[in-house]
């Protein structure tokens, strides 16, 4: 069955972010909750949500919330404690110019993650000082398959990307993922190859 949209795009309630996670997370912003300031993600980014869920960034209480479990269904995570979990997320909030867009799908029923995806602007000296996006950590838990929540967490990337002003965006993937990611305008790129080394155990 096809997926039922709100009319309110984002399925943000006004009431359901506190001031202080309303407030914009910069380097001065102090014990903000959001990786990144949620307004990011307005309606013309994120478009049309099915009912009951809501896109939004990566919360710092996401810890208890699912959302290593959904990582974990696209490789391994390994051991992270809470302190291992609250340093990663705050030098990835410290950044400067902002580079981590953790961004989830929440289910508000039972407000677990169930969605996540990542666009990673890489600073650079070329291109005028511009940024290149990167899409990483596109998973989606495996009890909401099929309801086209990765194509939704793929166009949110995609409007932000271009929002943030990247000269380009790319993306790795299996092989049999290339249709998918193809739709939302990712292309093979001739001439170029992603080459790889490999510190862990796969090969
Ligand atoms: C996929 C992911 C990549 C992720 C990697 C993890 C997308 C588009 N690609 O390539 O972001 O980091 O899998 O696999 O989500 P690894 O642990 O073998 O590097």
């Amino acid at each position: 069955m096809p997926p039922v949209f709100t009319t309110s795009p984002n399925g943000y309630g006004s009431d359901m972010r506190s001031e202080e996670e309303c407030a914009p997370v910069t380097p001065t912003t102090k014990g903000s909750s959001f990786l990144f300031d949620p307004s990011e993600l307005s309606d013309e980014i994120v478009g049309r949500v099915p009912n009951g869920l809501r896109v939004r960034p990566l919360h710092i209480d996401d810890y208890d919330k699912g959302f290593l479990s959904v990582l974990s269904q696209l490789t391994s995570v390994g051991e992270m404690d809470r302190a291992a979990w609250d340093w990663r997320f705050r030098s990835m909030q410290r950044t400067t110019p902002s580079t981590y867009y953790v961004c989830v799908v929440e289910d508000l029923d039972t407000t677990r993650v169930v969605g996540a995806a990542t666009l990673v602007l890489e600073w650079k000296f070329i291109h005028s000082a511009g940024s290149r996006g990167r899409v990483e950590d596109v998973v989606v838990d495996e009890s909401m398959r099929g309801k086209k929540l990765g194509v939704l967490l793929n166009d949110v990337l995609v409007r932000l990307a271009k929002k943030k002003d990247v000269y380009k965006v790319s993306l790795e993937c299996k092989d049999k993922l290339i249709p998918f990611y193809e739709q939302f305008g990712y292309k093979k790129d001739a001439g170029n190859n992603f080459l790889v080394q490999r510190f862990d155990s796969k090969m």
